[in-house]
């Protein structure tokens, strides 16, 4: 027996080293320790042998089992790892020749609807603001009014930084914490008018969730504002962006901690073939939450809230884009693939201007 079984894990070693691809590979692994395979077979043949049997025979039965699964498990590594090399080498790009039109970069849809979207609110008044993307749980947190028992905290999926910091720290769960900053930084005395796109992060992922995902929000801050002016201003918002003047938007209550009242804003669609066109009112989808400006948060930003009032909205870049150019999954904006950007991505020259259109 022991010596049928040498043989036997001789011939099945050189039969995994000779495997030259995963598909002979996973043949050789079926034929062994499949349903029905050789070491199968042996491993069920255990039950019916003497327990001296058993005691010598079992063991060697096992340690050709272990031999075989480690040498499968090798081989599949070496394979994979020389396949990947062959596909890096396939496709590899020489950045010293000179440009060609098949190589010169794009504009990442995302890019491109960051500038769309500056260019829209730079009309209206808005400049673009930035701010960090490590942030302290007071600027993430604490400062919108979500203090350290809120739930909204856990919803957020939050990455926390290791490590011992005077405070802790986060990977921003929002663009939010930018919106702060720039209110304490007018010093509690002007108008704010911002939007404030951005990287922003929550533990998630899935078809439509990536852990990094890109956000706008706005932020006015000014003396008499009202649910008005915030609903004239994301209705000229979206009919610029979707260059339609026959956009419809439809404004549902809703709960955020740092606005209140708060807003979740459908956009009407029509169906045409089977695709959701924007525009109209036969259908509703939800493109953006807004509302007014809790007071703690204008207090929070250095403002008096009893003379200073305001308005924020936010919304996904990543699902506008998606919306406006057509494409129907989140992870490939991210996969660096450059088929992907020849097919989605913009030419440098197409500067997104109001008079030009902004759609490129
Ligand atoms: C300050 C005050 C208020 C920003 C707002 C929303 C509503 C909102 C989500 C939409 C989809 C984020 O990408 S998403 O998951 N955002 O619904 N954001 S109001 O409110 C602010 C921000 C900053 C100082």
């Amino acid at each position: 027996m022991t010596t049928e079984l040498d043989q036997m894990q001789t011939d099945m070693l050189s039969a995994i080293d000779a495997a030259s691809g995963l598909d002979a590979l996973e043949a050789v692994r079926i034929h062994g320790l499949g349903k029905t395979g050789t070491i199968t077979g042996l491993l069920k043949s255990l039950g019916a042998m003497t327990p001296e049997e058993r005691l010598t025979t079992g063991p060697r039965i096992h340690a050709l089992r272990e031999a075989v699964t480690s040498a499968i498990a090798a081989r599949k590594a070496a394979l994979e790892r020389a396949e990947l090399d062959a596909r890096l080498a396939r496709e590899t790009i020489d950045m010293t020749l000179p440009a060609e039109p098949a190589l010169i970069g794009s504009i990442h849809p995302v890019s491109q609807v960051m500038d769309e979207l500056a260019e829209i609110f730079a009309d209206m008044g808005f400049a673009v603001a930035t701010g960090p993307e490590i942030e302290t749980d007071w600027y993430n947190f604490t400062a919108l009014n979500i203090p350290e028992t809120h739930p909204a905290r856990a919803m957020h999926d939050t990455f926390y930084l290791a490590g011992e910091h005077e405070t802790p720290m986060v990977l921003r769960t929002h663009t939010s914490p930018v919106q702060i900053r720039a209110m304490q930084a007018s010093g509690g005395d002007k108008p704010v008018y911002i939007i404030a796109p951005g990287r922003t992060y929550r533990s998630d992922s899935d078809a439509t969730h990536t852990p990094m995902f890109h956000q706008v929000e706005g932020l006015v801050i000014d003396k008499g504002i009202t649910l008005g002016h915030l609903k004239w201003t994301l209705e000229t918002f979206l009919k610029a962006f979707f260059e339609r003047d026959d956009i419809v938007l439809r404004l549902r209550p809703s709960y955020f901690p740092f606005t209140e009242p708060s807003a979740e804003v459908d956009v009407g669609y029509t169906l045409q073939n089977g695709k959701r066109v924007i525009g109209g009112s036969d259908h509703w989808m939800e493109v953006l939450g807004s509302g007014m400006v809790h007071r703690k948060v204008i207090e929070a930003g250095g403002y008096d809230p009893d003379q200073w009032q305001g308005f924020a909205f936010g919304c996904g870049i990543d699902r506008l884009a998606m919306l406006k150019y057509g494409m129907d999954d989140l992870r490939a904006f991210f996969d660096g693939d450059l088929r992907w950007m020849k097919h989605y991505g913009f030419s440098c020259l197409d500067v997104p201007t109001l008079s030009g259109g902004v759609g490129a």
